[in-house]
């Protein structure tokens, strides 16, 4: 199914269009990256749904395609790419415009600090499967899971905040790096909707709450929205 929330950028002039389908699920912060990325470069691409809360990511179907049993995973003609940040080097490299990984410079190092401190330091210890070990063979409370969502978010983003303060540059701007959208701002929005998620009040960072607000009004990040997604299940 193609995703009508997206369509071809005139400025892009690749000469050969393949065809991406994003093994994805709504509530996939990972996945959200991909998908605002692919929106701001206005390609097409496919929604291939997989089941996260019924373990369809652990089948043998879809660990033959992702033995990692993580979504995203995108299909490139005949390519299997996973890993968001690697999916958006990808997507970089087949349509540049607009780049979302700046090609040098500072500020091509501080779009990588920030998207891998959500993408390595804070997303990975919350996400399902270890939370999922938490409750199970380590028999925390939900409260105690609870705790240990909201202590590495809010570490992850006391960082987060002193990075943007630090920036003297954008600090102020509508974006995390500089005057246009990059892959630190596919990063953040998607962070920001896990921690709402665990019901974290994120105007305690006033920097991350304003970008992020900044963000969601744009058509390439709303229309990458978990409740805009085909899979979407209401709360
Ligand atoms: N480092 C990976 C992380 C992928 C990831 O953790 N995906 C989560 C959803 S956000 C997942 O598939 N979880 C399934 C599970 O935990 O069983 C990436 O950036 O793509």
């Amino acid at each position: 199914m193609a995703n009508a929330a997206t369509t071809t950028n005139p400025a892009n002039t690749a000469a050969h269009a393949p065809a991406l389908r994003l093994h994805d699920f709504f509530n996939s912060s990972a996945a959200y990256r991909v998908r605002i990325a692919l929106n701001l470069k206005g390609l097409a691409w496919e929604h291939v749904g997989v089941k996260l809360r019924s373990g369809e990511q652990n089948q043998p179907g879809y660990k033959a395609l992702n033995p990692a049993g993580l979504v995203p995973m995108l299909e490139v003609d005949d390519e299997h790419v996973t890993q968001s940040l690697a999916i958006i080097d990808h997507l970089d490299r087949l349509q540049p415009a607009p780049l979302l990984v700046p090609a040098g410079g500072p500020a091509r190092d501080r779009v990588l600090q920030i998207a891998q401190l959500i993408a390595c330091d804070i997303h990975p210890l919350n996400n399902l499967r270890v939370l999922k070990y938490l409750v199970g063979p380590l028999a925390l409370t939900e409260a105690q899971k609870n705790a240990w969502v909201a202590h590495w978010i809010g570490l992850g983003f006391d960082a987060l905040e002193a990075m943007l303060q630090s920036d003297g540059s954008a600090g102020d701007g509508d974006w995390c790096v500089g005057s246009a959208p990059t892959l630190a701002d596919c990063c953040l929005v998607p962070q920001v909707a896990n921690a709402r998620r665990a019901n974290i009040d994120v105007a305690r960072w006033p920097r991350i709450h304003r970008l992020d607000a900044r963000a969601c009004r744009h058509p390439a990040f709303a229309a990458a929205a978990p409740q805009r997604q085909p899979d979407f299940i209401p709360a």
